[in-house]
């Protein structure tokens, strides 16, 4: 589908083509740039709210800065459409998040003017001050260094340490607080609050306007100015803040709060700051979906809604036919029915209630679900707080996010031995988001913990199954890691009952060749073996269930039974569970030919679950070939190529 940009539009091809236009054109600029991005992302999807609320913030960075020489880092990145489509990738955008097309975030590979690779949250300030130190060292002092962040990343302690050091490494770098007081849900914490009293307090809002009025105008004040917004400054610390400024407290000279949605103003505020050395902190007060009215109301549905009608706002809904739950709406629920019977479990969520459904319980039972904000770290040692005390935290987090909290799960955690549930969602491939958010290592890094159990359901009946087992007595660490998206099974909510730990399932007996699955993966092997069936070849397939601890028996049967086994897993090869079948073999000294199918050791781009399963080989067509391959191979003592 073809896209019309607006007449200014249209003749942007890069932020040079935009430095053409007179400061007066900007607003009808930022207009067009909100219509493209509606446009396009209603029929494409992606990524919505938060581009549009940075809008006149995207057009008046690149107007004001020398991009990509000056150095402009977009935190998490999901907010940067209107970036992509101002330097030189509008005819792509429609491409944006699709498999082969556009990343749905910066990427260094993809564009001169993405200086940093970002997915996960809260980076920016680290990456900006790296920047801002190799440009003073490199002698490149007219160089500016730019990082935007949301009061949603600003919660997280990288960000923090970040500022942490930017204050004292006195390097010349502008971080711009984008505050629209929203996560993807409504932003949470004690700095939410302080943000919020800033911008509403009475008397700050008079000496803002005492900025307002030297920052944009320096250039016509001439050499005084410069004084003046110091002394400015000075009054604001004595007499409004009381010292108490925290990012001055910190070191960072603090300006605003600003209306991020006037674009005269940004353009000139960014100016004038340019020529203020040292670290700032520009305070920018956006509204996330900014000037799509439905996007403005329902700001946490609008955050990345799906594809919709741009003009009735009816999000399009797959078919009215019942279909499987998410993964995420089974764990939710479930959660709730566990914690009406157990009154030792609590809830946590670093930041995604919605996308955990973790606001089922918060919901039901708000004083025993809590959002810590975007802390993964936090998270992890809070619930070890809690398990000390007796407590059972199911402690939600997405696979490729608990990356971040890796060591409090082993030194907070599993050292001590502590009986905290990890629920990992969006397990292996996770889609359209890409690589920042493929859970692809979780079975790796989680199986080489002592103490831990580590388990992964192939359906919503398991899921609810393990979770029972999980809050049973004294079960230590125990991580349950499921997929993004759909299960398969209608008619899921089937009462529960324990799983025997380090369990598998044999799924059917067969000849010639087992397959060994782990997880959601399996269903794709059991549509593979539906149709090898029917060419008269019957493999085995076993759900090995557990990668930690490894059902022995079940392998021991394999292994005494089947010279060919395939191992099937929706996560990395290096570490994962095939590894783990090939360690059991050798230290029980069996020989078979051992196929592992999974995320190959390269970086998996972005795309539809279904695709990328494909090109990692081993979605269901991909697991008959395989099957064929070592069938022939059998029969001919040879490897089909
Ligand atoms: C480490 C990490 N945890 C969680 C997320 C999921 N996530 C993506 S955007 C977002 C909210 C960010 O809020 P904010 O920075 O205020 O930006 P806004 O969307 O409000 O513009 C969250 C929690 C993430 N990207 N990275």
């Amino acid at each position: 589908m073809d896209f019309e940009p607006g007449e200014l539009l249209k003749n942007i091809n890069s932020p040079a083509d935009l430095k053409e236009l007179k400061e007066s054109d900007l607003e009808q600029l930022s207009k067009e740039l909100r219509q493209y991005i509606v446009d396009v992302v209603s029929v494409y999807g992606g990524h919505f709210g938060a581009s549009l609320g940075v809008v006149e913030l995207t057009v008046a960075l690149h107007y004001v800065l020398n991009t990509p020489y000056d150095q402009l880092v977009w935190d998490v990145g999901h907010q940067a459409y209107g970036h992509k489509i101002l330097t030189g990738r509008r005819e792509s955008f429609h491409t944006n998040r699709t498999y082969g097309g556009l990343s749905g975030f910066p990427k260094r590979a993809e564009s001169e003017y993405d200086t940093f690779g970002v997915g996960h949250s809260s980076t920016s300030i680290s990456a900006a001050l790296g920047m801002a130190v190799a440009s003073g060292y490199k002698g490149e002092h007219d160089r500016q260094h730019v990082a935007v962040i949301g009061d949603g990343a600003m919660t997280a302690g990288l960000a923090f340490e970040a500022l942490n050091h930017a204050g004292i490494a006195n390097s010349n770098v502008l971080v711009i607080l984008n505050d629209n007081c929203m996560s993807i849900d409504p932003n949470v914490g004690a700095l939410k609050e302080y943000l919020t009293s800033i911008s509403t307090s009475k008397s700050y809002n008079r000496f803002r306007d005492d900025i307002g009025y030297v920052l944009g105008k320096i250039s016509e004040l001439g050499p005084d100015a410069l004084g003046l917004v110091k002394k400015i400054e000075k009054s604001i610390k004595g007499t409004v803040l009381k010292n108490s400024n925290f990012f001055e407290a910190l070191k960072f000279r603090y300006f605003g709060p600003v209306d991020g949605h006037d674009v005269k103003r940004l353009v000139k505020t960014l100016e004038d700051l340019k020529d203020i050395p040292g670290p700032k902190l520009l305070h920018v007060i956006t509204v996330k979906g900014k000037g799509y009215a439905l996007a403005e109301k329902d700001q946490t549905k609008w955050h990345a809604p799906g594809l919709f009608d741009k003009i009735t706002g009816e999000i399009k809904r797959s078919a009215a036919t019942p279909t499987p739950p998410k993964y995420q709406d089974v764990f939710g629920n479930t959660l709730v029915e566990l914690a009406e019977l157990n009154d030792r479990i609590i809830g946590i969520t670093p930041a995604m209630p919605s996308g955990s459904s973790m606001n089922i319980m918060m919901k039901a039972m708000p004083e025993r679900a809590f959002d810590v904000g975007i802390a993964e770290q936090h998270a992890v040692t809070f619930s070890a707080g809690l398990a000390t005390q007796g407590l059972l935290p199911f402690c939600n987090i997405y696979s490729s996010f608990m990356q971040r909290a890796y060591d409090q799960v082993i030194h907070d955690v599993a050292l001590q031995n502590l009986n905290v549930v990890f629920c990992l969602d969006r397990a292996g491939i996770a889609g359209a988001d890409g690589p920042t958010h493929h859970g692809a290592y979780d079975l790796a890094y989680m199986r080489c913990i002592p103490n831990m159990t580590v388990a992964a359901p192939m359906n919503e009946e398991e899921l609810r199954n393990l979770m029972f087992t999980a809050q049973l007595d004294n079960m230590g660490p125990f991580v349950i890691r499921y997929p993004r998206g759909q299960g398969v099974m209608i008619d899921w909510k089937k009462p529960m009952k324990a799983i025997e730990i380090g369990t598998g399932r044999k799924i059917c007996d067969g000849e010639d060749v087992a397959i060994i699955t782990i997880g959601h993966i399996g269903n794709e092997a059991s549509k593979a073996r539906l149709i090898l069936n029917e060419e008269g070849i019957h493999p085995a397939h076993y759900d090995l269930r557990f990668v930690k601890p490894l059902d022995e028996k079940m392998l021991h049967e394999v292994f005494k039974k089947f010279k060919q086994v395939v191992t099937i897993e929706d996560g990395a090869i290096e570490g994962g569970m095939g590894s783990a079948v090939l360690e059991f073999m050798a230290d029980h000294n069996y020989s078979s030919h051992v196929v592992r199918l999974g995320i190959p050791d390269k970086i998996v781009e972005h795309g539809e679950q279904a695709e990328l399963w494909a090109e990692c080989g081993y979605d269901a067509a991909s697991i008959v070939s395989e099957v064929k391959r070592l069938t022939v191979s059998k029969k001919t003592n040879t490897l089909a190529v």
